[in-house]
């Protein structure tokens, strides 16, 4: 039998984030990972960080080689009816800007933290279940190198992503489940080629939506929006390479330069709330409680507002018994939550391309681009949600 003050499920960004912020305050934590380091540092995920996002890994003592090595952006461009169109976001925003670093880089950091800390942190666990969360004695059980462990905490964290144990355990009906699906996956690939852009396109085509970005000035990253349930299989480099010249093409000569593509990947989108984060003493953080479609950027980010809110309760709590922040926790959280849905899903909804729904919807679609690159108040709306709300 093992115990600690908090048992934390995943060590993706919510889950590392969360116990280095305990780790700060003194609180003790144990992180419980079921894939390998190696696969949990080379996912290849977001790479947007608002200031915010920044600012609490600075902090956190955190931000060394995000701020070596980020790309600080001040502006991101819309392209549709082959032209650009920039939204000069600081501006619009009283000077806040956006960080591309990879999520892989932050993984990477923050498991660095932790194991100079000394901090607990086991990958590899099998059969990973939580229990007696209602009780103020809620455990873990799980196997590691063969063996079963039972981890008693004062408090779970389900820290463990969409397609986690620790959701799936609250009992039928404590939670409430918000879902919207789409009809559509983004197809993303990293190259080997410096981006032909200076800040990120998401550009609106008849075939569809694209998006470039990138990772460093060698990399660039690049989306496409395919039907749902698409195979990889069937998207072979020079299919990926022809549609991305399709939907980026302008009409002043801008030209996409080509590179090897090292790696691809399709996801789905999804737009999903858990509502409340808690049951009993479990707190659901990050990817476990919400989803947002990709388009917005906001994931990385959300997961670091929610985990930046539970630290500070728990060290609350442990250090002075007080419940307040835990009972304010999940309210807290969700309306910033739903704040990202709402924009995220506007994005979505502005950017891609709907099959089944005809000429009169792709009409509307154009004006409403028209709009935001013309309406300096629609911009500055757009810009304040993109650059992100302040994190508590
Ligand atoms: P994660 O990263 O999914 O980590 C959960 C961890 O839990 C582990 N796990 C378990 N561990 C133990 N026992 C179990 N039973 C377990 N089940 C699962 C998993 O192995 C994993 O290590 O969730 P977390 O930490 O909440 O972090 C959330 C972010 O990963 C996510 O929101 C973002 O990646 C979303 N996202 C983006 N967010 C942004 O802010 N900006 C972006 O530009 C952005 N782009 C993206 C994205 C997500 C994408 N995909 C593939 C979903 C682009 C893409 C393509
Ligand atoms: C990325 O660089 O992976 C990225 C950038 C912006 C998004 C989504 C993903 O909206």
């Amino acid at each position: 039998m093992m115990r600690t003050q908090v048992g934390i499920v995943g060590a993706g960004p919510s889950g590392l984030l969360l116990a280095h912020m305990l780790g700060l305050q003194g609180v003790e934590s144990v992180v419980l990972e079921n894939r390998s380091r190696e696969y949990v540092e080379q996912r290849v995920r977001a790479g947007v960080l608002e200031q915010g996002a920044v600012d609490v890994f600075r902090r956190a003592g955190l931000a060394g080689r995000i701020e070596a090595e980020g790309l600080v952006h001040h502006g991101i461009e819309l392209r549709f009816a082959g032209r650009g169109h920039r939204i000069a976001m600081s501006e619009l925003t009283g000077g806040r800007t956006i960080t591309i670093y990879g999520q892989n880089r932050v993984v990477a950091d923050l498991v660095e933290a932790r194991l100079r800390a000394g901090g607990a942190l086991l990958y590899e666990v099998e059969d990973v279940a939580v229990h007696d969360l209602a009780s103020d004695r809620p455990s873990i059980s799980f196997v590691f190198g063969g063996a079963e462990e039972v981890l008693e905490c004062d408090v779970v964290a389900g820290c463990d992503g969409f397609h986690g144990v620790c959701r799936p355990a609250v009992p039928e009906g404590a939670i409430t489940e918000y879902e919207r699906g789409y009809p559509f996956s983004w197809l993303g690939v990293l190259a080997n080629v410096a981006p032909s852009t200076d800040e990120l396109i998401y550009a609106h085509h008849p075939r569809g939506f694209a998006l470039h970005s990138l990772r460093s000035p060698e990399v660039s990253r690049l989306y496409i929006q395919v039907p749902a349930g698409e195979d990889l299989e069937d998207w072979p480099d020079e299919r990926i390479w022809s549609e991305l010249h399709a939907r980026l093409a302008t009409d002043d000569g801008w030209t996409l330069e080509e590179g090897p593509i090292f790696e691809r990947g399709i996801a789905p989108l999804r737009s999903f709330v858990a509502e409340p984060m808690r049951f009993g003493r479990l707190f659901l953080a990050g990817d476990a409680a919400h989803i947002v479609p990709p388009t917005g950027a906001k994931g990385l980010n959300l997961a670091v507002a929610d985990v930046t809110v539970l630290a500070a309760a728990l060290a609350d709590f442990f250090a002075a018994g007080s419940e307040a922040g835990l009972d304010a926790y999940s309210a807290t959280c969700l309306r910033r939550v739903w704040q990202a849905q709402r924009f995220s899903w506007w994005m979505t909804s502005m950017l891609h391309r709907f099959p089944d729904e005809g000429p009169f919807g792709e009409r509307l679609r154009l004006a409403q681009l028209d709009h935001v690159v013309s309406s300096k108040a629609a911009a500055t709306s757009l810009a304040e949600s993109y650059v992100g709300l302040p994190i508590p």
